[in-house]
């Protein structure tokens, strides 16, 4: 019953009342000049006040203070708190996922998804707070022992995209929690209100943790909003040794070459163009739904959406009606109702560059098999759409963030793999094949140049424990899951000598 009651309390909860439930005060998102609309209806859902670059100033002084505390709690006492806070987020994720939907629009079991991607990364973090493994080094030297470990880095800046509102921000913020650092977190313009939520979610375990008798500094989180003048002070920040951003090339472009101009360190995970390869011995059934979730889920607005498919000539007419059926049958509408697989694009740029992309595409030779018309009047919505090539030519090279599949016909293995890899980004790929040396080729060195490569799975919704990140343009960051923990740390290498004479390394010999 009291189950029930919750559900039922839950589907009429708007984004005030989450935020409110959350704990979050109401001038914290009213009366500011920053405003936000759910792209479900375009309603503004937020008005927040935006900092300047003196306040992302102060925020990173709070950071540098906290670090000093915060780095000399034992690890696994900091994993102690990541554990808690994943506790809370499951506590709060029907909630949290709402939110998610409203603020950014994704279909509600993929704001779902998203916060238990947020509770995977915590429990992952969990676990490496007893590890964060260094290695011993044998020494050339009598009486040395030589070891490299790995020691806090300092304040973290995130700057996140709309389209994983939340997950991202997590992926970085468990691991550099338990690794010892603080986070400062910029959220896209877009899709504040999230971040506030998380915030919020981070002071009640914050909270818990001290009642727990454990110190924990303030401001080891904290929360920055606004635009370019605050992403650009985070950036430029020296006391911010690690910026760590997700979004367009572009975005990842500037920050990559402030931050180098200061000899920081960045991770990126830009733009991805992510294809699939269907070979004649491929399971059809499969394939299918593989390209229906890779290029539909989320609007097509991950940065692992399918957007390029390669089709064997031999199945490439049997393939396409299997695919324009299914698309025909995609629900596009209210991402909160439980029938529907493609919510709204974030905002009319969004649309007109998907409409943009379209009109390209006709241009160059293309045939629009399915959809690209929008759907309704309010808000953007649209019916995702397959387009028939004849070649991969300059808009398939380009990432459009929008539902907008580009097919293709091959004829042999090798001219595929070359075609996958012909676009300036790389981060996922997938081959559907039932044939071992297709696969294994694909997987080796001659393959793809991907940062993910996948075999009979489509090339979006990776699990955490896995790298995450792509090569060329996608900007060679590796989040999430492995060891991307190092990111976070400073890596020391370190000699003790325990004996009672000074030898030098490689025979030198200086003495008086
Ligand atoms: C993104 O789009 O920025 O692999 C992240 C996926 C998700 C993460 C996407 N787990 O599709």
């Amino acid at each position: 019953m009291a189950e029930a009651a919750r559900l039922m309390k839950d589907q009429t909860m708007s984004a005030k009342d989450i935020l409110k439930s959350f704990g979050v005060a109401e001038t914290a998102f009213t009366g500011g000049d920053l405003k936000v609309h759910s792209p479900i209806d375009g309603a503004e859902i937020g008005a927040l006040k935006q900092h300047n670059a003196k306040d992302v100033a102060a925020a990173v002084e709070k950071a540098s203070k906290a670090f000093a505390e915060w780095r000399v709690v034992p690890a696994p006492v900091r994993g102690e708190f990541v554990r808690l806070y994943g506790e809370e987020l499951r506590a709060s994720k029907d909630e949290l996922g709402r939110l998610v939907t409203i603020e950014c629009g994704k279909i509600l079991s993929e704001g779902l998804g998203e916060v238990q991607e947020m509770i995977d990364i915590c429990d992952f973090a969990v676990g490496l707070s007893r590890q964060l493994y260094g290695l011993t080094i044998q020494s050339e030297r009598p009486g040395h022992h030589m070891r490299e470990t790995w020691q806090p880095l300092g304040t973290v800046g995130v700057i996140s995209a709309f389209n994983f509102p939340v997950a991202v921000w997590c992926w970085n913020s468990a691991l550099a929690f338990v690794c010892g650092d603080p986070v400062i977190w910029k959220p896209s313009e877009k899709t504040p209100l999230t971040a506030l939520a998380c915030q919020a979610i981070f002071e009640r375990t914050v909270k818990r943790f001290r009642e727990a008798g454990h110190k924990i500094p303030d401001g080891l989180s904290q929360v920055v909003i606004g635009g370019r003048e605050v992403g650009q002070a985070l950036t430029e920040n020296v006391h911010v040794p690690l910026i760590s951003a997700t979004g367009s090339v572009p975005m990842g472009r500037a920050v990559a070459q402030v931050v180098a101009g200061r000899l920081g360190r960045s991770l990126l995970e830009l733009g991805g163009n992510n294809a699939m390869i269907v070979t004649d011995s491929a399971d059809l059934d499969m394939a299918v739904r593989a390209i229906l979730f890779g290029a539909v889920g989320t609007a097509g607005q991950r940065c692992t959406t399918l957007r390029r498919l390669f089709v064997h000539e031999a199945v490439y007419d049997k393939l396409l009606a299997s695919v324009t059926k299914a698309y025909q049958a995609i629900r596009v509408g209210n991402p909160l109702d439980s029938k529907t697989l493609v919510g709204p694009l974030i905002d009319k740029a969004s649309f007109d560059a998907m409409q943009s992309a379209l009109k390209q595409a006709t241009e160059q030779g293309g045939k629009i098999l399915v959809g690209g018309d929008r759907v309704g009047s309010e808000g953007y919505y649209v019916h995702p759409s397959v387009v028939a090539m004849p070649k991969q030519s300059d808009v398939v090279k380009h990432e459009t963030f929008a539902p907008i599949l580009y097919v293709m016909k091959f004829k042999t293995f090798e001219e595929a793999v070359a075609l996958q890899n012909d676009v300036p980004q790389g981060l996922s790929s997938c081959i559907f094949t039932l044939n071992v040396r297709e696969a294994e080729s694909f997987l080796s060195v001659a393959g793809s140049d991907c940062g993910i490569a996948n075999v009979n799975i489509g090339p979006s919704g990776a699990e955490i424990g896995g790298a995450f990140g792509g090569e060329k343009e996608t900007g060679g960051g590796r989040e999430s899951g492995s060891d991307s923990w190092r990111n976070y740390m400073r890596r020391q290498t370190q000699t003790v000598n325990y004996s009672s004479a000074l030898p030098l390394a490689q025979g030198v010999v200086f003495d008086v």
